[in-house]
């Protein structure tokens, strides 16, 4: 076992809540050999079976599910309603996932030749290395684990080393709900040191990686040799449009949610917001009105909007934009700084932040900042808005808040995003829809819903003959 440890530290007051073992690449091939072996039964377990180990995971996690979210918002943050949120999509997701243990549907279609049967099964794949992120700490690792265990794969886990005890839990909770040992394997630690050494691990043919742009391109390098099945979801850029015949108020309600909503540290955040000029000023007055109401603080407290963001490093790359946001020139409507009062020192707060007058190509309009920082572009119609929203390089999330169905429908063909919501902001992704993005937020795959078992197994054909005569497809069968 790893000797070095690391700790986790909670983000609103900064106190160590636990320390785990620092994983290095003999934890992770040990943990392979055991997930290795593991598949060789777990594969040929029913897959109902399988299914209903998934259904009392969920009725597990829905009796721990005051005790996870307390401990999410301690570990991690969010604030006490939206770590009940995470922790419901992982029930959501256990639950649907549950369900494909009676289905995970193939085809059968007829033969060209007489007496003969033929049809498509899916079929595990073996160990699927899991990289996942902090910002989801219960709902993501159940994005992945749920659909890969029912499909007949072993895990091995490396979650982020921001939340190690969420993931602990997480994994312990699937233990009570009857998982095998092996099928399931944790690993802690960093990166560079664990997770690089799962995606490189020759047994492990599959990785799922949640995280930045710049890491998932050095995954898929690395997983290049061995030809791995590679998983990327890498954030976004996402935009809200709200054009000129707009309801203004529901609008900036879906602009504080999306853009400040877990302190803006979604992949589906809404850091740019594209705005009719003739809604722009009086939707900026009201945005930058409610957003100066929302109050900061520990988000195990009743009345607290927004909690911290996630350690030291996140609070200053964050700040960084805001004075990259100023030099380029763009207008800084509220907020702008670190917050220290009233005890918020101890902690990693940064105030909900609004810039005016932004030009769709500074870089705070183009890069993914990860914090709770969003920007008004102005547009004078759907075409210039649509193309300031497709003008960045991720295209994970997209909005338009309009009450003309035609631009509705423009909104939806055009927009060049793995998701697009209609008068709704850009987050809130529900588990029985694939979910993902186009362009630089991942590879074209796609996690969550029936997508999600495209990558979780490999597709095999099978024919049968019983005509009893060898018979040749695809020569002429004249006789
Ligand atoms: C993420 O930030 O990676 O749609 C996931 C949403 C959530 C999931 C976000 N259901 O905002």
């Amino acid at each position: 076992m790893a000797s070095a440890t690391f700790e986790s530290l909670n983000p609103s007051t900064g106190e160590v809540i636990d320390s785990f073992p620092r994983s290095g690449a003999d934890d992770v091939a040990r943990a392979v050999d055991i997930a290795r072996e593991t598949w060789e039964s777990w594969r040929l377990v029913p897959a109902p079976e399988r299914g209903n180990i998934l259904f009392r995971f969920a009725q597990v996690l829905e009796q721990h599910k005051a005790e996870l979210s307390d401990l999410m918002t301690r570990e991690m943050g969010k604030v006490k309603a939206e770590a009940g949120g995470d922790v419901q999509e992982a029930i959501d997701m256990s639950y649907y996932m549950g369900g494909e243990g009676r289905r995970l549907f193939g085809q059968t279609t007829p033969s060209e030749l007489r007496d003969k049967f033929m049809m498509s099964v899916r079929m595990p794949v073996g160990v699927v290395g899991a990289i996942t992120p902090w910002n989801f700490p219960i709902a993501i690792p159940a994005w992945k684990l749920c659909p890969a265990i029912v499909c007949g794969n072993t895990v091995v886990l490396k979650p982020a080393e921001d939340t190690p005890k969420l993931a602990q839990r997480f994994v312990d909770l699937l233990q009570e709900a009857g998982l095998p040992e092996g099928v399931v394997q944790i690993v802690h630690g960093f990166g560079e040191e664990a997770g690089d050494a799962l995606v490189k691990h020759p047994d492990v043919p599959v990785i799922t990686f949640t995280g930045s742009r710049e890491t998932g391109v050095l995954v898929t390098k690395n997983a290049a040799d061995e030809l791995k099945h590679v998983h990327l979801e890498l954030g976004g850029k996402n935009a809200i449009i709200v054009m000129d015949d707009a309801d203004v108020d529901l609008a900036v309600d879906g602009i504080l949610w999306s853009a400040f909503g877990t302190s803006g540290q979604r992949c589906t955040a809404a850091s740019r917001v594209i705005v009719g000029s003739k809604v722009y000023e009086p939707l900026q007055s009201r945005l930058v009105e409610r957003t100066e109401q929302l109050k900061l603080g520990y988000g195990l407290e009743e009345d607290v909007d927004v909690g911290p963001v996630i350690n030291r490093a996140a609070l200053e790359k964050i700040h960084s934009y805001t004075e990259i946001g100023e030099g380029e020139g763009a207008k800084l409507l509220t907020g702008g700084e670190i917050a220290t009062d009233n005890g918020l020192d101890k902690g990693f707060f940064y105030r909900p932040t609004i810039f005016g007058d932004v030009d769709p190509q500074m870089r705070i309009a183009q890069e993914e900042i990860f914090g709770p920082t969003t920007a008004l572009i102005r547009a004078t119609d759907i075409d210039e808005a649509i193309r300031a929203a497709n003008s960045v390089e991720f295209g994970l999330s997209s909005s338009i808040f309009t009450r003309d169905v035609n631009k509705a429908f423009r909104a939806m063909r055009d927009l060049n995003t793995g998701i697009t919501y209609i008068n709704a902001g850009t987050t809130g992704a529900e588990v029985h829809l694939p979910f993902g993005g186009t362009k630089g937020t991942g590879n074209g795959h796609r996690e969550a819903g029936q997508a999600a078992l495209d990558f979780y197994t490999e597709w095999k054909s099978i024919y049968v003959d019983y005509s009893g005569k060898l018979q040749r497809a695809q020569i002429d069968n004249a006789e």
